[in-house]
């Protein structure tokens, strides 16, 4: 059931997306844009924002311009992270890589061009909302990207491979590389809401944590699942000496690790009533999730 709600949600954005990119002018860069950004993935992170929205009733439609940009974001860092000169990884989504399928060099361009559309789309005027607080939603997800968010992230995920890591080290980097993300997913909800800072930066704290809780569990599939289920190669980090939980603490450890998380951000979430049964159920369904 929840399984077809987020089906339904992503399909929607799906299409939005496919109708702005239809709009743009064509270019070599497009087909593998779009190839990078509409082949399949679970938009597990529009449905964040989605849901969040419904915590303080906001319309959905009014969301769409939201999720397309966190989604160009998203796949721009899948594409950048298939890279040889990164992850190198052959298969995302069950098909080939971005960089397999168009060229190393097409991909870079691609998940560039990617980036860039994510500020385009927040900046679009039919994008219906005051200025002060796009600008605040572009700056809000420009930091989220950088160097202080994924890309950082990402650069330290690089650096500690076959390096000896603490817990905390390692958290870092998972929040930054994978959190930071989600975090915009929520925050930005209270942004678009007017909410005061102190909500703002609760939201913050919530989205990070989820976004937490999605990198651990998927270091638990790669530990567990197949690339049948989860559309990529699994097995992955031991062989590359990855730093994750439970590479540091074992599988079991990690599992009551993210048990307490999930505890923790269920618990901060009960205040907004049943208006947040669908994030709550959006968490049941990372941490139970197969693919
Ligand atoms: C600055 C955006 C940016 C990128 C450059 C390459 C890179 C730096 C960052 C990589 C970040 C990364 C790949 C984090 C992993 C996050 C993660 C668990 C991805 C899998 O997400 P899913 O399962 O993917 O939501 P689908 O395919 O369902 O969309």
């Amino acid at each position: 059931m929840l399984n077809k709600k987020l089906a339904k949600n992503g399909k929607q954005i799906d299409v939005f997306l496919k109708n702005y990119l239809r709009k743009q002018k064509n270019t070599n860069l497009l087909k593998p844009m779009m190839y990078g950004l509409l082949s399949g993935g679970k938009k597990i992170r529009s449905n964040l924002i989605l849901n969040t929205g419904k915590i303080f009733n906001l319309r959905r439609n009014q969301l769409f311009y939201l999720c397309a940009a966190v989604e160009c974001i998203h796949s721009y860092s899948l594409i950048h992270d298939d890279l040889p000169c990164m992850d190198d990884d052959r298969f995302r989504r069950g098909k080939l890589s971005t960089h397999v399928k168009f060229g190393e060099a097409a991909a870079i361009l691609a998940g560039n061009s990617l980036l860039t559309l994510a500020f385009e789309l927040l900046s679009d005027k039919k994008f219906k909302l005051q200025e002060k607080l796009k600008i605040k939603l572009i700056k809000s997800l420009a930091i989220c990207s950088g160097h202080t968010g994924i890309a950082g992230g990402q650069d330290l995920d690089l650096k500690f491979e076959n390096k000896k890591r603490n817990l905390n080290q390692i958290i870092d980097m998972q929040r930054k590389k994978t959190g930071r993300l989600f975090s915009f997913c929520c925050s930005s909800i209270a942004i678009i809401a007017k909410k005061n800072n102190s909500e703002v930066l609760k939201l913050k704290k919530i989205g990070e944590d989820i976004g937490l809780l999605f990198q651990i569990t998927d270091d638990f599939l790669d530990f567990t699942s197949t690339k049948k289920n989860t559309g990529k190669l699994t097995n992955k980090d031991k062989k590359k000496g990855k730093k994750t939980l439970i590479s540091l603490m074992g599988y079991k450890k990690s599992l009551k690790f993210v048990d307490s998380l999930k505890k923790n951000i269920l618990r901060k979430l009960k205040k907004h009533g049943t208006n947040a049964i669908d994030l709550t159920n959006i968490i049941n369904f990372i941490t139970n999730r197969d693919y």
